[in-house]
């Protein structure tokens, strides 16, 4: 890489840094408004977020219906909390929303939504299903001969489900190059660690040979999560393309990355000023730098 390459890559990443910062930062706040959330996902996945928000997606913000746009189905629905933050960071929701996070009437229900978020594609939280409906979007999308992409966020508890592997099958019949599966591997379900419910490796294996052209990453590398992106979305191949991304639940909130148990993260209410300070030591920013 010639030096002047290196030093854009470099200010990339910086750039995706502070959104890392804020997407976990809002997640926070919202989860501090409740008292309780998905917030160990959104912690985990706020770097996959951020490189899909602000360096993959083609969207328009103020015009988050714009028939071009690249569409990001959230599968798993109760990781909303994730995807709002991300939609705040990118300016289709107000950051004002926050405050009545999960509360009746507010635009931002704990479980995701397509019909009360601007931004949310899809209500995905019957699981196993996002899949199936962003093969349906990128067939129908193809056929319109648009080169808008799906991207589609989906669980490793997800991979329980015979819909999502019928959804893969399809996908690769169909060549669906337009599409791009991001796996969230964080070994982690309802009931237990997701490797114990069912052992869902080898994972890359499994896409490989169903057809797809398939990377895995670690998924709180924000420079390997840009270079798989970068990498996915730069091939020519005709296969759909799935980026697996090993995260850690908390991720950025050190108390809350040594939690076993994180599906569902209640904490004492003293304890959300100290999961921010926590985040902002993390990134090494004094209190009132933001
Ligand atoms: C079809 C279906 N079955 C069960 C549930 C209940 N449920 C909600 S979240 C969840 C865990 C799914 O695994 P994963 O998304 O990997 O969990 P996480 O990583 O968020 O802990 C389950 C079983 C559901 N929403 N849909
Ligand atoms: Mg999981």
């Amino acid at each position: 890489m010639s030096q002047t390459a290196t030093a854009s890559k470099a200010s990339t990443v910086e750039a995706l840094r502070k959104r890392t910062y804020n997407i976990r930062r809002h997640a926070l706040r919202m989860g501090e408004v409740q008292g309780q959330g998905y917030v160990g996902q959104a912690l985990g996945i706020a770097d996959v977020l951020a490189v899909s928000y602000f360096h993959a997606l083609k969207i328009d913000p103020k015009n988050p219906e714009w028939e071009e746009r690249d569409r990001f189905l959230l599968s798993i629905g109760h990781y909303a909390i994730a995807l709002y933050a991300a939609l705040i960071e990118a300016g289709v929701i107000s950051e004002d929303e926050i405050e009545d996070y999960g509360s009746d009437d507010s635009i931002l229900p704990m479980s995701g939504m397509a019909a009360y978020t601007p931004g949310m594609e899809i209500t995905g939280g019957s699981l196993g299903h996002g899949l199936g409906i962003g093969v349906g979007m990128a067939l129908g999308l193809k056929r319109k001969q648009s080169t808008s992409r799906i991207f589609n966020l989906l669980s490793d508890g997800e991979l329980n489900e015979g819909s999502t592997w019928e959804a893969v099958a399809s996908a690769a019949h169909w060549k669906l190059d337009n599409l791009i599966a991001i796996v969230d591997v964080n070994d982690q379900q309802a009931d237990d660690k997701s490797s114990m419910v069912l052992n869902y490796e080898p994972i890359a294996d499994k896409w490989t040979a169903f057809g797809w052209e398939t990377y895995r990453v670690d998924g709180n590398d924000l420079e390997a999560v840009l270079e798989a992106f970068d990498s996915a979305l730069a091939s020519n191949s005709d296969k759909p393309r799935v980026i697996i991304c090993d995260t850690l639940m908390g991720c950025g909130v050190p108390f809350l990355e040594r939690r076993d148990k994180t599906h569902f993260i209640r904490v004492d209410e003293n304890e959300w000023s100290l999961a921010l300070k926590e985040l902002d030591d993390v990134y090494g920013i004094q209190s009132g730098e933001k």
